[in-house]
C-alpha cells in the first residue's frame, strides 16, 4: 500500500512542478531588419480557462489599424474599433481568416473570433494603404525576440512541442526544433 502511494506521488509531481523556461538568442541578421519574429511552441492548444480574457482591440485612426502587427490566441476575438471622424471597412481573404465588415460609421466597431491558427492580413476597402497582420498561435507559449534576438518562452508546462519562428514577412512559421520540456529550464540560440 505505502509503494503504491509513493509511486503515484512521483507521478504527479512533475506536473504540478513544471513549467521551465525556453530562452536563447536567435540570429536575426538572417532576417529583415527590423521585422517582428515570433517564437512560439506547436503541439498543444491552450485551454479555454486561460484564454485572452480581457478584450483585445485593433482602433482604426488617421487612416491606420493601431496595432499593426497582433498576436492572439486561437478562439480569442478582436473587436475593430472606428476612432476616425470618417468611414472605415475592415476585411481579410486570408486562408485562416476570411471576414468583411461594410462601411463603419465613426465610433462604430465590429468583431471577429479567430478560431483557427495562422496569418490573418487585414485590410481597410476605402484607404488601400491601411493593413495589418494578426497571427493567430495555437497557445499561451510564445514570445516577441528582442532587437538583438533574444527570446524567453515563460511558465512552459512539460511535454513535447515543435519550436517553430513566424517573421512578420512570411506567410507560414518555420519549423527551429522538436523540444522536450521535462523539469528543466532549456537554453536554445540559434544561428
Ligand atoms: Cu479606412
Amino acid at each position: 500500500m505505502k509503494s503504491s502511494l509513493l509511486l503515484i506521488t512521483l507521478l504527479l509531481i512533475p506536473s504540478i512542478l513544471s513549467a521551465e523556461s525556453i530562452s536563447g538568442t536567435i540570429n536575426t541578421s538572417k532576417y529583415t531588419k527590423e521585422s517582428t519574429i515570433i517564437l512560439f511552441l506547436d503541439g498543444v492548444e491552450t485551454q479555454h480557462e486561460q484564454k485572452q480574457s480581457i478584450e483585445v482591440r485593433i482602433n482604426r485612426k488617421n487612416r491606420t489599424f493601431d496595432p499593426k502587427l497582433l498576436t492572439v490566441i486561437k478562439g480569442t476575438t478582436v473587436t475593430f474599433v472606428n476612432e476616425d471622424e470618417f468611414s472605415h471597412s475592415a476585411f481579410s481573404f486570408s486562408e485562416t481568416k476570411t471576414f468583411e465588415f461594410g462601411m463603419e460609421n465613426p465610433g462604430s466597431s465590429g468583431s471577429v473570433t479567430f478560431d483557427k491558427t495562422g496569418r490573418v492580413d487585414t485590410f481597410c476597402a476605402i484607404h488601400p494603404q491601411m493593413h495589418a497582420v494578426i497571427f493567430v498561435l495555437p497557445n499561451i507559449y510564445f514570445a516577441q525576440a528582442d532587437k538583438n534576438g533574444n527570446y524567453t518562452i515563460k511558465n512552459v508546462e512539460q511535454g513535447k512541442y515543435t519550436l517553430k519562428i513566424w517573421i512578420e514577412e512570411t506567410e507560414t512559421p518555420i519549423t527551429l526544433k522538436e523540444v522536450i520540456v521535462n523539469g528543466k529550464d532549456l537554453h536554445l540560440d540559434f544561428n
